[in-house]
């Protein structure tokens, strides 16, 4: 069977950075290609050909579309528009998708908080933007249409969108009776509403209604998905518009939809917008305020200006020109975008994951914290918060929870899920210069409450009341490597990685002890510290590289006596980020890495990858070789890589591993067939060499790889990193870069940063002036709110 071939990247796709677009030139991408839309409360998960689902709040318990994800035909449904020429009954639909016909020329792009598209056919062209603008809870569909040929045009203009249950489990298991219990009906305001009505929702007084507008007179409507569609039919070729229109259906039970039917008639030349909204509030009074406020003359406009501001101001903090294009484009733009994403969607729905058991994850979410930390402190500390407020007072969190929803979290205890927290609190202190935050006081999830400071000693605490028999802290459930569950069951194997994650949170928690007023805790930490060294450079070394962990059954894990999974990633990564290697252990086990991990793709998370191990009969895995959590190369770990790294002063290889993993970069050398994902956002992994597909990339969007990522490129590579002190200068560059140029707004002074390597040199700052004078040191001292600084930077 030959594969469907796919005309070059640069007639797929291009980037417009100046707009911070990417734009798309084909519909049929290998998978859909997805952007967020969004204002914090109503959001969209959009395609490149218009394919997608709108939720509120939560896409558990409030999706108000309906998306199929992996069944075919694949990006269905989404909302679209119809156009159709009265006169010869013809139509199709500016997103490409799903009509059967065809627009003659077609774009798309993807944009900050919109994806627009452009398409002719006919002489009649059509501009769509879809975005969700700050004012309203809707997703607003702004259509321009423009009749370009010698004669009047008269349309059908028909809106569409597929309503699903908004629990989108309970869809799946109870439809054929709760179905009966939603209705569509017209309101005296030219809206359709829909309203989940059903029992024993989660949270009924929660529940908003779902309105379907525009802002053009209507001429029919439907609300009942069959009168819409027919039967036997899809959103290709609509009954509807194959007939004689809408027929102002309403629906009391059964399969909702809103379609909205407009005819509007162009002269030669002429141009009409017609804007529609679909969004939700509580009330139909509300409902009808929301559509005065949505159908005032400068309403679209106003929203999509702010949106584009807002957008801007943020972007704006941190920006630079290095001599690789697209590493740029990436650190500008498309990174913290997708890192902002993470961190409001946690891994909740992508078109990977579908949205319907994730909630909050611990874990994940304070990584992603680190990330919007330089842009955005109060929303950091709201949720380093909301996770405090997982705590036990033991010490130990839920490891994922449902904020929304309201549901009983999930309470296995892993090793290094309360951990992490110490590491985004670090960094708002640095970021701030403010540390009276950790005097702040949050519950903790069984009762009494403390202060962060408090509750982050407390971690500490039960990791060290959790160690085992070799010393290392016990691995519980699984440390970050979900898998490790496998190995580890019968509560005795322990995690040497956690020890070394340990270690780095140490290191802060000797900070933030002083910061709290607490320095009698120092020792304490330092000793831990120096404990756990101990421990990885002796039982977790294993002569070439570090260990992973400690087997139930007393064997080591990532061992050179091993036939399979003799070598991890993270161990290696963290061994010099905890500050634990021994410096030639630490070099040893990065160049370990490099000899036996490496790949033209990115580095594998393990090697060999495991079929039979340690037991034939139960691996440590069932993920195929090659795949997933075995032997792929894990994106997230990667960044690890680069910092480690960066941290041993290795700037060449430093580079290169954070360039081969540039998603356009890799699709350039998997090629666009086998790479398949977003060539703008990060995937959670790539298949490695040992699985039949090396190089695809999955689960792409929602990953610990956006955060580390922006942390690896800008913290490290260009060295530009936050400090108690002030800002830290310390870059760490290929050695080919003759420098680079960074801003970055910091204690509300915005420091212009040219840094020069006449040198060549990969790290090492030689001397630093601010404003033409020398200053001591590589940390900027702070300067008042509103000053602008220039920076030279000679390495
Ligand atoms: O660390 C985990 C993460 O929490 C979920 N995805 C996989 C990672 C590695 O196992």
């Amino acid at each position: 069977m030959k594969k469907p071939t796919h005309q070059p990247l640069e007639q797929t796709f291009r980037f417009h950075d100046d707009k911070k677009e990417v734009e798309f030139l084909r519909h049929d991408t290998p998978t859909p290609w997805m952007n967020y839309l969004s204002n914090g409360t109503f959001h969209t998960m959009m395609s490149q050909a218009g394919g997608g689902v709108v939720f509120y709040k939560s896409p558990q318990i409030w999706r108000i579309t309906r998306y199929r994800f992996f069944h075919l035909p694949t990006d269905r449904s989404g909302p679209y528009i119809y156009l159709q020429d009265r006169d010869n009954g013809e139509y199709w639909c500016p997103t490409n998708e799903p009509a059967y016909a065809r627009p003659a020329s077609w774009k798309s792009a993807h944009g900050m908080g919109y994806t627009r598209f452009e398409a002719e056919r006919d002489g009649l062209a059509a501009k769509t933007v879809y975005f969700v603008g700050p004012y309203e809870n809707s997703l607003i569909w702004n259509l321009t249409l423009t009749n370009n040929s010698g004669s009047a045009k008269s349309l059908n203009v028909f809106a569409y969108a597929e309503f699903g249950m908004m629990e989108f489990m309970r869809e799946l298991q109870w439809q054929c009776y709760n179905k009966h219990q939603v209705s569509v009906t017209y309101l005296d305001k030219e809206a359709l509403v829909y309203k989940y009505g059903v029992e024993n929702q989660p949270k009924p007084d929660e529940t908003p209604l779902v309105y379907f507008a525009s802002d053009a007179p209507l001429y029919a409507y439907d609300g009942d998905r069959d009168e819409f569609i027919g039967t036997y039919r899809s959103e290709a070729n609509p009954e509807a518009i194959e007939g004689d229109g809408c027929t102002n259906s309403t629906l009391l039970g059964g399969d909702p939809c809103g379609a909205l039917q407009f005819q509007v008639t162009l002269q030669p030349g002429e141009t009409r917008t017609l804007n529609m909204f679909l969004g939700c509030a509580m009330t139909e009074e509300e409902i009808a305020a929301a559509l005065d406020h949505s159908r005032q003359k400068d309403f679209v406009a106003k929203s999509f200006a702010a949106l584009t501001a807002n957008w801007a101001d943020y972007l704006g903090k941190l920006e630079c020109q290095l001599p690789d294009e697209e590493a740029s484009r990436m650190i500008n733009i498309w990174n913290p975008y997708q890192a902002e994403r993470n961190f409001q969607f946690s891994r909740n729905i992508s078109f990977y994951a579908t949205g319907t058991f994730r909630g909050v994850g611990y874990r994940d979410t304070a990584q992603d914290i680190l990330s919007v930390i330089p842009f955005d402190q109060e929303r950091a500390k709201d949720k380093i918060k909301l996770l405090l407020g997982q705590q036990y007072q033991d010490g130990h969190v839920n490891h994922y929870f449902f904020p929304t929803e309201g549901w009983e979290p999930v309470t296995s205890i892993h090793s290094d899920d309360h951990l992490w927290t110490a590491l985004p609190v670090w960094d708002l202190a640095a970021e701030t210069g403010d540390a009276s935050f950790l005097q702040e006081t949050v519950p903790y999830y069984d009762g009494g409450e403390d202060t962060i400071y408090g509750h982050l000693k407390r971690a500490i605490d039960f990791t060290a009341s959790k160690l085992g028999p070799n010393g290392f802290p016990l691995m519980l459930r699984s440390d970050w490597n979900d898998q490790l569950f496998r190995v580890c069951r019968k509560g005795k194997g322990e995690s040497i990685w956690t020890a070394m994650q340990l270690g780095t949170v140490l290191l802060k928690m000797q900070d933030l002890a002083v910061l709290a007023g607490h320095p009698e805790d120092v020792e304490g930490y330092r000793k831990m510290y120096a404990e756990q060294q101990e421990l990885v450079n002796t039982l977790g070394w294993d002569g070439k590289w570090f260990r992973r962990a400690v087997m139930d059954d007393g064997r080591f894990l990532g061992s050179d006596i091993h036939d399979e999974a003799k070598i991890w990633l993270n161990s290696q990564t963290w061994a010099t980020l905890s500050g634990m290697a021994e410096e030639s252990k630490g070099i040893q086990a990065m160049d370990s890495v490099r000899e036996m991990l490496d790949t033209e793709l990115g580095i594998k998370k393990l090697h060999p990858s495991i079929t039979t191990f340690p037991d034939p009969a139960d691996p440590l895995t069932n993920y195929n070789k090659g795949t997933g959590e075995n032997g792929a190369v894990f994106c997230h770990a990667n960044t690890w890589a680069i910092i480690a790294e960066c941290m041993l002063g290795r700037g060449d290889q430093a580079y290169k591993y954070y360039r081969q993993l540039i998603p356009q970069v890799a699709m350039e050398k998997a090629g666009l067939n086998r790479y398949k994902a977003e060539p703008y956002v990060y995937a959670s992994n790539l298949f490695g060499p040992e699985s039949d597909k090396f190089g695809l990339a999955n689960v792409s969007w929602l990953s610990g790889t956006a955060a580390w990522m922006y942390v690896a490129a800008t913290q490290y590579i260009m060295g530009i990193k936050a400090d108690l002190e002030g800002l830290r200068i310390d870059p760490c560059i290929p050695s080919e870069w003759e420098g680079f140029t960074a801003k970055r707004r910091f204690r509300g002074c915005e420091y212009h940063i040219t840094v020069t390597n006449t040198s060549r040199s990969c790290k090492g700052v030689k001397e630093i002036r601010v404003d033409g004078r020398l200053i001591d040191g590589n940390v900027l001292p702070v300067y008042p709110a509103g000053t602008n600084v220039q920076v030279e930077v000679v390495l």
